[in-house]
């Protein structure tokens, strides 16, 4: 990496952290004009933004609308990122991606949906704070074969986990891949409450589909 380059991957996380929406726009842009990997760029930059905004709210430095602003530049700056990933061919598998119930944290859940996409997985969002019955519904209508479940609060982890014996109890367990992930989520909890993969970020969470798929 140039010091050209270090410097504007610096400068989108500054931008980030102090919640400047269209400056980190405008950063996103140059990075790809400078030729910089999108994919290396969203697992860096927003890993450590997240860590720092994280880390500032932690202190009492940062309260609950920094975090809404810093959440939507992530989002801003992850959405031009997206455009520049190299679409690889069409895996054809299908991945229902939700945030589970009484979570609204969205960016790592549309990081991971975006780099399955790039990856050829055909991915639909549901979204943030979904029910488990909803997610189950939504997935048996578009015959997915994945379904990815995102929970950054410790006390919506156990939502993981109703999803999986809600199909257990509709005898429907077998007809999906189950795969979770998040930030509290660590591979003990996914072997605990009878997931088929976990992954601890985007880059991942890739090689689990793809395992899973039968692809690699
Ligand atoms: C931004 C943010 C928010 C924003 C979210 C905005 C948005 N649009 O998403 C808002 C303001 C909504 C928010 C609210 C709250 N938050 Co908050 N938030 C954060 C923060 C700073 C960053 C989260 C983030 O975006 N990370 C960046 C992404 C890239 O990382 P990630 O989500 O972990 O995702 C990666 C991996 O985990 C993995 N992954 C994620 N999902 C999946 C899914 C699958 C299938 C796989 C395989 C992998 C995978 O891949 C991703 C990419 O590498 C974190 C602190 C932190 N350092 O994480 C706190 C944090 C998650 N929040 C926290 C808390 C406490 C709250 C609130 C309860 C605060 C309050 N007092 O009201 C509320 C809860 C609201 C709710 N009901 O959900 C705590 C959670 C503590 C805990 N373990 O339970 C944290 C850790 C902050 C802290 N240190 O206290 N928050």
């Amino acid at each position: 990496m140039t010091n050209e380059g270090e410097k504007l991957l610096k400068e989108l996380k500054d931008a980030i952290v102090s919640c400047q929406e269209d400056e980190a726009k405008v950063k996103a842009q140059e990075i790809l004009k400078a030729g910089i990997d999108p994919i290396f760029t969203l697992q860096t930059v927003m890993t450590e933004s997240a860590r720092i905004i994280g880390e500032k709210f932690d202190n009492g430095e940062y309260f609950l609308p920094h975090l809404v602003m810093a959440g939507d530049a992530m989002m801003a700056a992850s959405a031009i990122l997206e455009k520049a990933i190299p679409k690889e061919s069409n895996i054809k598998k299908v991945v229902v991606i939700a945030t589970v119930e009484a979570d609204m944290h969205s960016v790592g859940k549309n990081i991971v949906g975006m780099m399955l996409k790039a990856s050829g997985f055909e991915v639909y969002d549901l979204g943030v704070d979904v029910k488990s019955s909803e997610i189950i519904r939504r997935a048996q209508e578009l015959n997915a074969d994945f379904i990815a479940l995102s929970s950054l609060l410790t006390t919506t982890m156990p939502y993981q986990r109703e999803v999986i014996d809600e199909l257990k109890a509709y005898g429907i367990r077998d007809r999906f891949k189950v795969v979770v992930g998040g930030g509290p989520v660590r591979k003990d909890w996914a072997d605990k409450i009878g997931a088929d993969g976990y992954g601890k970020d985007a880059i991942e969470a890739v090689k689990v589909f793809k395992q899973l798929a039968g692809m690699e």
